[in-house]
């Protein structure tokens, strides 16, 4: 069986580190054959038509097909996976309102090009920014569509917050599981170690030993570290995150298909847990379960942590509030 993945924005930088992971069977697993779609404005078809020859150049024995096209109907054509990258981002002098109006012209049309053109079990995980946002505006736009098959990308926040321990505790990345991230994909996501474990056990004690003061290391090292991460590494490459992001969204696509070994984090929507307002698509602790996400429920929030989900859901909600007010949602 071949599954055919759309890209989106695949000219973009963020496509360009997907598509030769994606052809290599990195997502999908070494037996999967892939067909590629990739969608681009008219501006990007160049780019895209550039790296679909360096596709055929890698002679991918799992690669079947690849097309490249500025129409989203041909784009999303029997989708099973639908990767949305492309975005408009901030401009100069670009109001929140006109970023999310602008995208909302972008994930607007393309959840209705899903809903009419992809396959019925179609999956599609949002990674342009405002990525919660355009992933609510493109479920509103998929009449026919369950809501559960969207999903926005906290993939890479949740590596960077698993990294930033690992390296505080002198342990490999591997081992240390459960730090999920809550919220929106911005600067107000909160990145939780309160469940986090090293090689299965609590990471607390260890993390008291090597920092002290747990909360104060929180709140005035780890947290702003991940939540500022993205900037950090434009001050330090000239250039945003890419390899990053197209390795979360490569690893967040194969957790939902094959399943979680334990939690990660993706941004779902809400049907009220942990007091996350219903319909908002806002980031939790998750597990992939035959082929869905499933909120991990149970877990137990402290004050700080209710304060933090709190903070970032209420951006959420402007968010919300402002594209519902253009008549997006
Ligand atoms: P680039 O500007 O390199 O690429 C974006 C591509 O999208 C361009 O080629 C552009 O022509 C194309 N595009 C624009 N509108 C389109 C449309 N309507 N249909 C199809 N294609 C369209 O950006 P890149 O570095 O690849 O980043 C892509 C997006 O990922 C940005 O919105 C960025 O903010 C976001 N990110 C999200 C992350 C996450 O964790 N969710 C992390 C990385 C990244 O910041």
């Amino acid at each position: 069986m071949t599954t055919t993945i759309t890209i989106t924005g695949a000219g973009g930088q963020i496509g360009y580190a997907l598509l030769f992971r994606i052809a290599a069977g990195d997502m999908l697993g070494a037996d999967e054959k892939v067909r590629l779609r990739l969608l681009e404005i008219p501006a990007g078809l160049g780019a895209a038509e550039g790296a679909a020859l360096e596709l055929q150049d890698g002679a991918f024995s799992l690669l079947e097909h690849v097309e490249v096209t500025d129409d989203p109907a041909v784009a999303f054509d029997g989708a099973d996976h639908a990767l949305l990258v492309g975005a408009r981002p901030r401009g100069p002098g670009m109001e929140r309102g006109d970023l999310l109006a602008a995208n909302g012209g972008i994930f607007g049309p393309q959840g209705a090009a899903i809903a009419a053109n992809a396959a019925s079990g179609v999956r599609i995980t949002v990674v342009g920014n405002p990525a919660n946002t355009n992933a609510l505006i493109a479920a509103a736009s998929a009449e026919g569509v369950p809501t559960e098959r969207f999903a926005a990308l906290t993939r890479l926040d949740e590596n960077r917050a698993r990294a930033q321990l690992a390296q505080t505790l002198g342990v490999p990345v591997g081992i240390v599981q459960r730090v999920p991230i809550w919220g929106n994909h911005s600067a107000t996501q909160f990145p939780d170690v309160s469940h986090a474990t090293v090689g299965g056990e609590p990471a607390a004690d260890a993390l008291a030993r090597i920092v002290g003061d747990v909360p104060s290391w929180v709140d005035g090292t780890f947290i702003p570290r991940v939540a500022k991460r993205g900037a950090e590494i434009i001050a330090v490459r000239g250039s945003s995150s890419v390899a990053s992001a197209a390795n979360a969204a490569i690893e967040h696509v194969r957790d939902w298909v094959h399943g979680t070994q334990d939690w990660t984090s993706a941004a779902v929507v809400s049907r009220g847990e942990y007091g996350v307002p219903e319909g908002l698509v806002s980031s939790f602790p998750v597990e992939a379960v035959d082929g869905e996400w499933r909120i991990v429920e149970g877990l137990e929030i402290g004050d700080d942590a209710r304060r933090r989900i709190d903070a970032s859901v209420a951006e959420l909600i402007e968010e919300r509030d402002a594209v519902r007010g253009l008549g997006l949602v």
